[in-house]
């Protein structure tokens, strides 16, 4: 399984923590991805549409032999298995699973752009993504995820709900 690749999990409706489990759980039964590192996970204060729920956010490492568009697949196809229904642009979801990073390819399709393109701005990706790997570099612009962290604002609406440890078994 070649490609190293990083996802975002997001929900703000329903059990979120199990809703955040199964949808790691469905990544790691997948024959084509290992899951090998599951963050923390943070509540944290809705961002874009800011009249919803709080969210719960982690960030999950992987490896996979999966194409990205197949990837994007089994994450829409894992968003459907916990029931998410798109209503509004931004809204509340029981789950949300972006891919972050694909290997350090930078993509752009119509149904796909990696790295995903606000995740420089969001204290909620940055934050998770880098207690898994604070070495990272973002390969659109090739500037540390340091840089961004040091740059991002609201940072003080991401709080640690529990630690990886008392989450997530690998
Ligand atoms: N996802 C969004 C929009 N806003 N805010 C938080 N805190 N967490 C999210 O996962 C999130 C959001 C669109 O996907
Ligand atoms: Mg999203
Ligand atoms: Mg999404």
């Amino acid at each position: 399984m070649a490609n190293s690749v990083y996802l975002s999990l997001g929900t703000n409706i329903g059990d979120r923590e199990a809703q955040l489990k199964e949808a790691v759980r469905l990544l790691s039964n997948h024959q084509e991805i290992g899951v090998l590192a599951v963050s923390s996970v943070y509540e944290t204060d809705p961002v874009g549409f800011t009249d919803q729920p709080p969210f719960f956010n982690i960030v999950v490492k992987a490896e996979t032999s999966l194409a990205p568009h197949e990837l994007l697949s089994v994450c829409m196809e894992i968003e459907k298995e916990l029931g998410r229904q798109r209503l509004i642009r931004w809204g509340p979801r029981t789950i949300d699973l972006d891919i972050l990073l694909y290997n350090h390819d930078n993509i752009k399709s119509d149904s796909l752009i990696i790295p995903h393109p606000r995740m420089g701005e969001r204290a909620f990706v940055l934050i998770p993504l880098a207690e898994i790997d604070a070495s990272l570099e973002l390969p659109d612009t090739c500037l540390p995820l340091e840089h961004y962290l040091q740059n991002v604002q609201g940072k003080e609406g991401v709080r640690l709900w529990k630690t990886a440890d008392a989450f997530y078994r690998l």
